[in-house]
């Protein structure tokens, strides 16, 4: 908890338990102080041509590579991360390269000049007005790369940003802003506050749009925050992604990429494979190559690098997680595999825990349990598979392996949620430059984060129309509407 006083927050180590980070939080003032510093160098950010801003972040980018492993690292840290950490530096150096190929082409795209549709003697022409100040609130999974993932398109697009980190995980910050303070045009636009939900108002209450990634609840919180101000908000919220695998499905292929989908972070991914539906007449074979597979992955207490899976980034998570397999339990399920919090080194691991014999009045297969668990359920037919994934407050993404594509896709089709893996699991990344999507439900709300026109969130188009012809008179407008003489 936040020593208020001090106004301090201690932030613990993933892998040790350890306290070994006070947070400074960032006051008020401060806050909006830092707020004002960034509109007032948007001003000369916004009114650079586009092509200008690329060339800035392709500097930006350039600094980032340099410092890539040490990002890694801080990640590391922050989440008791192994692989997953790694890939940090490189996911984010990604998203700023996309951004360079692709924001003044999907700016272009989106523009209009040329004559009205409706009165051909009005010229209409486009002008893009970034909102001055973008709030990013962050959450503690794939900390760095959720903090960029708005942050990037909205700079590209000309606005500033303020960003404000989960407490939990604030150590790539000092790293990141390195980065960004060897590029002094980004300086002047890009910075941070620290601290917990108090700082995440504070930004509300200072910026011209937000961006929200984390849970359903604070998304509500922040939604209410930014609907009192009138201001756009863009919320990308939990998930309860389930997996259907059909009797005619590979089912080695469906074990191997159904786990990964689930495990991979230990589980702490918006987008996990959290329920998994298999067609009864090939569930005990399915369920037995689960457990063959899950027996294989290691945790990575002993070296961050060695492992498969890592430690709960959020200690209260493991106890949610614990709850959800305890009530599961109460209620006639069977636990196959792991499902119990082990204590190594001051981390709180979890192995893959696979779970039989649940039903859907279980929280495991109704709440976001984001962790390293696998709920197998029987269905008798594809209906009944289809009602059962749709069966759900959310509806971020799934997946569907199958016999071929073609038996997947209208099975696909008719799942609710914004990408469906056909055949594979855990494509996100495959998405995230190529198409926009939109989540169902809980998951999600505003436009989406993905594809090269999700920068298009962070402009109000203007439209300057010019009249070429005759100005209406209203004396002669007692004919508007009646028929010709
Ligand atoms: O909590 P919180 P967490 C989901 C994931 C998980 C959750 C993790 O499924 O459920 O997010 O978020 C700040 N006003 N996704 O545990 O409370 C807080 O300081 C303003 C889905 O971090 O949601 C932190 O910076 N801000 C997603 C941030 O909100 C407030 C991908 C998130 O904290 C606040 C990743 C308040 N009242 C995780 N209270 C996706 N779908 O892409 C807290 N905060």
């Amino acid at each position: 908890m936040a020593d208020i006083e001090r106004n301090v927050i201690p932030v613990r180590n993933p892998r040790t338990g350890a306290v070994d980070l006070d947070l400074v939080v960032s006051s008020p003032g401060e806050v909006a102080s830092k707020a004002r510093r960034l509109r007032e160098g948007q001003v000369q950010w916004g009114a650079r041509p586009i092509a200008e801003r690329v060339a800035i972040m392709q500097r930006w980018l350039g600094a980032v590579a340099a410092k890539a492993q040490t990002l890694a690292e801080a990640d590391a840290v922050d989440t008791g991360g192994c692989h997953t950490s790694y890939l940090q530096g490189f996911i984010t150096m990604g998203n700023i390269k996309g951004w360079v190929e692709d924001a003044e082409a999907a700016l272009e795209r989106a523009r209009y000049d040329g004559p009205s549709k409706a009165m051909s003697s009005v010229e209409v022409r486009s002008q893009f007005v970034p909102y001055p100040l973008v709030g990013v609130i962050s959450p503690w999974n794939a900390p760095m790369m959720l903090a960029l993932l708005d942050a990037v398109p909205a700079l590209f697009a000309g606005s500033a940003v303020l960003l404000k980190p989960s407490e939990v995980t604030p150590r790539f910050i000092a790293p990141l802003f390195e980065t960004v303070a060897q590029v002094p045009e980004l300086a002047a636009v890009f910075d941070y506050v620290m601290g917990d939900g108090r700082a995440g108002q504070d930004v509300i209450a200072n910026a011209d749009l937000v961006c929200f990634t984390g849970s359903v609840p604070t998304g509500r919180k922040v939604a209410v925050a930014c609907a009192e101000r009138l201001i756009p908000c863009f919320l990308e919220l939990g998930g309860k992604d389930p997996a259907i695998v059909t009797a005619s499905a590979d089912l080695e292929r469906a074990a191997t990429a159904v786990l990964r989908g689930a495990v991979h972070a230990s589980g702490q991914v918006c987008f996990s494979v959290e329920r998994i539906y298999v067609d009864a007449s090939v569930h005990d074979e399915f369920v037995a190559l689960l457990l063959e597979k899950a027996a294989a992955v290691r945790l990575n207490s002993d070296d961050p690098r060695a492992g498969h899976i890592h430690p709960f980034t959020f200690a209260p998570q493991a106890a949610i997680v614990e709850r959800q397999i305890a009530d599961a339990i109460a209620r006639g399920a069977r636990v196959l595999s792991g499902g119990k919090v082990e204590t190594i080194g001051g981390g709180l691991y979890m192995r893959p825990t696979v779970i039989v014999d649940v039903t859907h009045d279980m929280a495991i297969m109704r709440d976001e349990t984001f962790g390293p668990v696998l709920p197998v359920m029987r269905f008798s037919d594809v209906d009944e598979a289809v009602a059962l994934a749709n069966d759900t407050s959310f509806g971020l993404t799934a997946s569907v392996i199958a016999g071929s594509e073609e038996e997947a896709l209208p099975i696909a089709a008719r799942v609710n949620a914004g990408a469906v893996f056909i055949q594979d699991t855990f494509l996100t990344f495959a998405k995230n430059r190529t198409i926009g999507t939109h989540s169902f439900g809980w998951s999600g709300l505003g436009g989406s984060r993905t594809g090269p026109d999700s920068i298009l969130r962070f402009v109000r188009r203007k439209a300057l129309m010019t009249q070429h012809g005759p100005v209406a008179d209203i004396l002669d407008d007692h004919h508007l509407g009646r028929p010709a003489a």
